[in-house]
């Protein structure tokens, strides 16, 4: 197993910890909705945004401990958004990381309050420790999530989303929603992470927002060829993404071959964006390269 590997396991074992720690018991009450969370939380996923966080705040020497937290406070939006989306009222999804959805699971009127009660969990997560060297950066960083999460990102980015189905878009319009909706919470993660150490040099942090930019983006260019290599692996629609399939994405718009190519594009521009941070930047990269390897 290779060196990142390694890193990439144990920051993802960490993180499991990490999270069963700051979600409330289950035995707790109210005992149905607290394990509701659990189960949305807890068991999967790959913890992208966590080992972004991680390696942008090591680049930064950020302790691990800092890290874990706000590892913590982007999965509980991230896991917030999937319950969300997951919903009759959005993409109307039946399975998620191999398991039956929250409101499948539980009911709607639970999967509803699970989101609304892990978004809130993230900000605490965010604020009841010290997390930065002043407590000006922490509000900073309270600041960044709320945005990246807010209207102005995430959820802007799902209603842009929610309004394109059956539309045409152009590559600047579809660009423009995955920036938001995918794209806003990746870059928080990163700067969140690099906020959490030593402040950087200027250049150092616009070349981790270039970066941080250009993966958010590329993960959703590979979660769109991911999409049609699955549709096309199973000859067909799979439960519960008709809405999904009516939506515009880069493969519908590109084509799967100049869809690839523009991820192999933004992988090496993110490499060439990190290169003179050197090997510091080594975990990122490797990341940016897992990303978009994952898929092909
Ligand atoms: C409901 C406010 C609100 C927002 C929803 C991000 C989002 C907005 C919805 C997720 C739906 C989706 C499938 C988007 C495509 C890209 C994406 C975020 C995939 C899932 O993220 P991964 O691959 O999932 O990191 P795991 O399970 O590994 O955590």
């Amino acid at each position: 197993m290779s060196n990142f590997q390694t890193w990439m396991q144990s920051v993802q074992h960490q993180m499991e910890t990490a999270l069963a720690d700051v979600l409330p018991d289950a035995a707790l009450a109210p005992a149905r909705l607290h394990a509701a969370m659990r189960y949305a939380v807890l068991g999967g996923g790959k913890r992208v945004r966590p080992l972004l966080v991680h390696a942008a705040g090591e680049l930064a020497g950020a302790s691990r401990q800092r890290l874990d937290r706000i590892g913590c406070a982007v999965e509980l939006i991230h896991a917030y958004s999937l319950v969300h989306d997951d919903l009759p009222c959005m993409d109307d999804d039946v399975l998620r990381r191999g398991k039956p959805t929250v409101h499948v699971e539980y009911d709607e009127a639970t999967a509803l309050l699970v989101g609304d009660a892990l978004q809130t969990l993230a900000f605490q997560v965010l604020a009841d420790t010290p997390l930065a060297d002043s407590p000006g950066t922490q509000l900073g960083m309270l600041t960044l999530l709320a945005q990246a999460s807010g209207s102005r990102g995430m959820a802007g980015g799902q209603a842009i989303d929610l309004a394109a189905v059956g539309q045409q878009l152009s590559r600047e319009e579809l660009e423009f929603m995955h920036i938001h909706k995918t794209g806003a919470l990746i870059r928080a993660s990163v700067l969140l992470g690099a906020q959490a150490g030593e402040p950087l040099p200027a250049g150092e942090l616009e070349r981790l927002d270039h970066y941080a930019k250009l993966v958010g983006l590329l993960f959703q260019v590979v979660d769109d060829i991911l999409d049609t290599e699955a549709d096309t692996a199973t000859l067909g629609k799979t439960a519960g993404k008709d809405a999904d399939n009516d939506k515009p994405t880069y493969v519908s718009l590109l084509g799967l071959g100049e869809a690839k190519q523009l991820a192999e594009d933004m992988l090496a521009e993110a490499r060439e964006t990190l290169a003179p941070m050197g090997d510091r930047s080594a975990r990122l990269e490797a990341l940016a390269d897992y990303i978009v390897h994952r898929a092909f």
